[in-house]
């Protein structure tokens, strides 16, 4: 395709390393950068692939203070996981960098030094919240309050995740701080701004009129409505102890704001890459990308653009593919609430099946709207599509070739309409998927992929040359050349999507993985070529495998519920003598049955030891009646008799009651002669 840029900068949102990368990370922003890198090198195009952690901001210091370590030993021990579950997931960075490194450093403070010099910045010292508990200046996720635009609750000093606006924290209504729960005081500090309000008109020129139509709808929208709203000063630094300390004369206890230095990260990450790296900053001809998630959209289409303009000599983004949010099972993923699906440990629990979760989370990627990840829609996708489709053509096709010719490649004789139809299709599909990866809409270009493999697939069942092979020997071989021909483009169109399986198919095929133009060819594999032996590309995932990690979610579900519900205060003290008037004593359970037209009630026999006495209790729901008689339980034997449907209740079992409502029998720890008193 024809393109005017020489090389390719591409970049994927730094994760902070304060938790575990997840699959909606990797649906919004790994994988589809990583489908684009893969493809330009298959292209043979000059591109750099930049990621890192991002190692600053009080998202790293909240996770320090709830593990009980140091903000360094979080982003060490985060850093080192997210490094490793990208590499076994195969996301092909050509660098992962960290912010805490010393070029990053040194990068973020020039560049900040460069804006100060250059009179970029406006210093201003104004009234900031201060929380006396904590001793501490309130910025970012350390204050929570009500969103002035959507009216959540919960938005944080920098940002409103619900509607996405970039507030201040003076902007919050009922501001909280999350370190101590207080309400803040105002106290005065000083603090540089950069007049996001002076790039407003270049900003319009920029995104509003010269970027309508090739950025995403989403993408675009939201930098309109920002633009038009009308932009305000924003502050690039902050009063915290964790970050790059702001270099100037007097300024201790004060850093750069995390989403200032963050974005530079790329550009350090890059010199630590390569000497040349001013080339794919700073040169017209490079073409800068920036994967992010929705949440990010404004950090990097107005404010780290408004910074790169500032400096003056960077490129700036030519697109900035925002996804939207991927959800688990109907509900938002959430790092706090371990609701998620952790990449690593996903790798452990189905090892070998990185490509089959790159499928699932392109072919349902969250690219226009919020989407839902099932597990059932999962084992679904690998089941009728993976291995029904692809795995199931690719199989045929080697083993076939095998069985009739000893893997050599068979000649084609004469075509047929037919044939021809299907070597148009394979002829013109790199061009269709190619067109859709570089619009950015890499599930449509997948779905045109499993389009040929289908095709395949639906060529072989058509023509059945396992049939033919008895009467027409000549005619198969055509067959078959056509068949090998569309798997050997497959191996080349598939390795962006599916690394790992294109690899297996470049084996079986005994081809090297060519460039991308090889494809598309009706003569990719010579007459007389000897193809490799076949091995499964897919296998069958069973229901236990997908039940299992249901299951992990409902107990996690659970968790949750157990530590989000309240325990009820204190009663009233109650003197001795009060406590010694109720007489509860062990007994065994006899018999019991439901009562019959109630839900919750079970008519009991209880041997008290005193006697045998009749007790109507509430917790038909919780337990059968067979399966308690026989239990001991704690009985108070001098509660007044009273009438329950109809029947005399003496007494009243001791029961404990769950978080989740569920109740359990209040029981000796070992057996106890029956009437022995509790006290
Ligand atoms: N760490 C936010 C995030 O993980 C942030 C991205 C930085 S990109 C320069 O959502
Ligand atoms: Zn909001």
């Amino acid at each position: 395709m024809a393109e005017n840029y020489k090389r390719y900068t591409v970049t994927a949102a730094l994760p902070y390393a304060n938790g575990p990368v997840h699959i909606g990370h990797v649906a919004g922003v790994y994988l589809p950068a990583d489908i684009y890198v893969r493809y330009l090198r298959s292209q043979g195009r000059d591109v750099k692939f930049i990621c890192g952690s991002d190692e600053h901001g009080v998202p790293i210091t909240i996770r320090a203070k709830k593990e009980g370590v140091t903000p360094q030993q979080v982003v060490d021990k985060y850093h080192a996981l997210m490094q490793q579950a990208f590499a076994d997931f195969n996301v092909s960075f050509d660098i992962y960098s960290r912010t805490s490194s010393q070029t990053h450093h040194q990068t973020a403070s020039d560049f900040f030094l460069k804006l100060y010099n250059d009179g970029k910045f406006v210093e201003q010292t104004t009234q900031q919240y201060f929380d006396e508990k904590a001793q501490q200046f309130l910025a970012d996720r350390y204050i929570v309050g009500t969103c002035p635009k959507c009216g959540n609750d919960n938005a944080y000093g920098d940002q409103c995740e619900s509607c996405g606006t970039s507030l201040n924290a003076t902007d919050l209504i009922n501001p909280k701080s999350t370190l101590s729960g207080a309400v803040p005081v105002m106290r005065e500090t000083k603090h540089w701004y950069l007049p996001l309000n002076d790039y407003e008109a270049w900003l319009r020129e920029w995104i509003v009129d010269g970027h309508k139509g090739d950025w995403k709808p989403n993408v675009y929208g939201q930098c309109k409505s920002w633009i038009d709203q009308g932009l305000q000063p924003r502050a690039v630094t902050r009063d915290l102890d964790w970050g790059v300390p702001v270099p100037l004369e007097g300024t201790e206890g004060k850093v750069l704001y995390v989403w200032f230095d963050a974005p530079i990260g790329y550009i350090s990450a890059t010199k630590d890459l390569t000497p040349d790296w001013e080339t794919y900053w700073k040169d017209p001809e490079s073409k800068l990308v920036h994967f992010i998630g929705k949440d990010n959209i404004v950090f990097h289409c107005i404010i780290f653009p408004s910074m790169l303009k500032a400096h003056g000599g960077y490129v700036l983004p030519d697109n900035v593919p925002a996804n939207e949010f991927l959800n688990l099972e109907g509900d938002k993923i959430s790092t706090s609430r371990n609701w998620a699906v952790w990449l690593h440990e996903y790798l452990l629990d189905f090892p070998g099946k990185g490509d089959v979760l790159r499928y699932v989370l392109c072919a349902n990627a969250p690219e226009t709207k919020d989407n839902d990840f099932t597990w059932k829609d999962y084992q679904a996708r690998n089941n009728n599509e993976l291995l029904a489709i692809l795995g199931n053509f690719i199989n045929r096709a080697v083993v076939l070739t095998q069985k009739y010719y000893n893997g050599e490649v068979p000649a084609r004789g004469e075509l047929t309409d037919y044939d021809r139809e299907v070597l148009g299709v394979l002829e013109g599909m790199p061009m269709v998927i190619a067109t859709y990866i570089e619009r950015y809409r890499f599930r449509d270009a997948l779905s045109e992929l499993m389009n040929l493999a289908r095709l395949g697939n639906k060529y072989l069942a058509d023509t059945e040359p396992w049939k033919l092979i008895k009467t027409d020997e000549e005619r198969v071989k055509t067959i078959m050349n056509i068949a090998l021909q569309i798997s050997a483009s497959l191996s080349i169109l598939m390795e962006p999507f599916l690394p790992t399986s294109a690899q297996k198919l470049s084996n079986m095929l005994n081809h090297p993985l060519g460039n991308w133009s090889a494809a598309g060819s009706a003569d990719l594999l010579a007459v007389g070529h000897v193809i490799g032996t076949p091995e499964l590309m897919f296998e069958k995932i069973e229901d236990a495998a997908v039940e299992a990690q249901v299951q992990k979610l409902l107990d996690t579900k659970k968790a949750n519920e157990a530590e989000t519900a309240v325990v009820e205060p204190a009663k009233e003290n109650i003197s001795f003598e009060d406590f010694s008037r109720m007489d509860i004593r062990i007994g065994t359970i006899l018999e019991a049955e439901k009562v019959a037209k109630t839900k919750k009630l079970l008519k009991l026999k209880i041997d008290t030891g005193i006697d045998q006495r009749t007790v109507v209790s509430g917790i038909a729901e919780f337990f059968n009646p067979e399966e308690i008689i026989g239990q001991q339980v704690s009985i108070l034997v001098n509660l007044a008799p009273r009438e329950i449907k109809g029947i005399t209740s003496q007494g009243m079992i001791l029961m404990a009651e769950n978080a989740d409502g569920s109740l359990a029998f209040v029981q000796p720890s070992k057996a106890v002669k029956n009437g022995g008193t509790v006290s």
